[in-house]
């Protein structure tokens, strides 16, 4: 007697990573083909809070898509000014854009706000922060 093998769970586990993981590298591939040029700058911020005493040691984390970029950090100022530019290189548009507002600490740096945009034409803009103060940036895709 012949026995007939059926998928067992394991191997349709199995099948179900195989699909999820070529997805996740498809669309990590179209973002990497996409045809729209993206450049980010971060100018700067005014009025942070980072520590309670002395100055906000701030930096910020640019993110489109699955890619996201970093700014050096400013020691001791609540108004520092980056004017860093970051090219994203050829994405695919309808991402959104994020700006994450961190204070380096020596442990645990603090979170201080995320201003968050979607990606359309060119702008300046500035946005508040939860944390305190006001983030400026600037954005093209092209
Ligand atoms: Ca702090
Ligand atoms: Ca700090």
């Amino acid at each position: 007697m012949t026995r007939v093998m059926s998928p067992s769970q394991p191997w349709r586990h199995f099948l179900l990573f195989q699909v999820v993981y070529h997805l996740i590298q498809l669309d990590g591939f179209l973002l990497l083909d996409g045809s729209n040029q993206l450049k980010v700058v971060v100018k700067g911020a005014r009025g942070l809070h980072g520590d309670p005493a002395g100055k906000t040691d701030a930096y910020v984390k640019v993110s489109y898509g699955f890619t996201t970029k970093m700014t050096p950090y400013i020691e001791e100022n609540d108004n520092p000014e980056w004017n860093h530019n970051f090219d994203f290189g050829k994405v695919v548009p309808g991402y959104k854009l994020e700006f994450d507002v961190f204070d380096k600490d020596v442990f645990f740096d603090d979170w201080l706000g995320r201003c968050v945009v979607p990606v359309s034409n060119n702008s300046t803009e500035s946005c508040a922060l939860v944390g305190g103060g006001t983030l400026h940036y600037g954005y093209s895709i092209l």
